[in-house]
């Protein structure tokens, strides 16, 4: 459960830092990719090599499903509504993977923005990622 001040940080955070960088998105796949080469076996059609096109347009995708979900975060399962679908109907993703992919993103936001994770923003955040993996896996039958 996101609590008011875990809100209050999330919002911070993306007004200041990560709402002015769609590039963050590829950078977390491509470490995904390298860390946990079994993340690769859901994107067969993709080229995976560094500098992709491919993984820098779906990265601008993933982080601007994460904007979405920080802009309604008192409803992400509505406004992340068809994104839970297409995981569940269609992509199927493990769920162990979006734990893998938030971590690598933790790893982005540290590398970028020391100053600005701290433990308590460390924490947020990482709620914040596990509650949109949750609504991404939500619909698995
Ligand atoms: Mg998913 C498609 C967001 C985790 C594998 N993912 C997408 C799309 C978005 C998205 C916005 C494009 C949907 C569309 O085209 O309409 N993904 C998203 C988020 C997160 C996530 C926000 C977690 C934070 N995805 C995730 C993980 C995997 C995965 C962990 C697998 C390891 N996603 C995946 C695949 C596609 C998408 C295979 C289809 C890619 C394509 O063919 O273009």
């Amino acid at each position: 459960m996101l609590t008011a001040d875990d809100k209050k940080l999330i919002l911070q955070i993306w007004e200041k830092v990560l709402g002015h960088q769609e590039d963050f998105g590829a950078e977390a796949l491509e470490r995904m990719f390298a860390t946990y080469p079994q993340t690769k076996t859901y994107f067969p059609h993709f080229d995976l090599q560094h500098g992709s096109a491919q993984v820098k347009g779906h990265g601008k995708k993933v982080a601007a499903a994460l904007v979405e979900a920080a802009n309604h975060i008192d409803d992400i399962a509505g406004a992340l509504s068809k994104l839970s679908d297409l995981h569940a109907q269609k992509l199927r993703v493990d769920p162990v993977n979006f734990k893998l992919l938030g971590q690598c993103f933790l790893v982005v936001v540290a590398i970028h923005h020391p100053s600005v994770l701290t433990p308590e923003v460390h924490a947020s955040l990482d709620k914040f990622l596990c509650a949109v993996g949750n609504v991404l896996t939500a619909k698995y039958r």
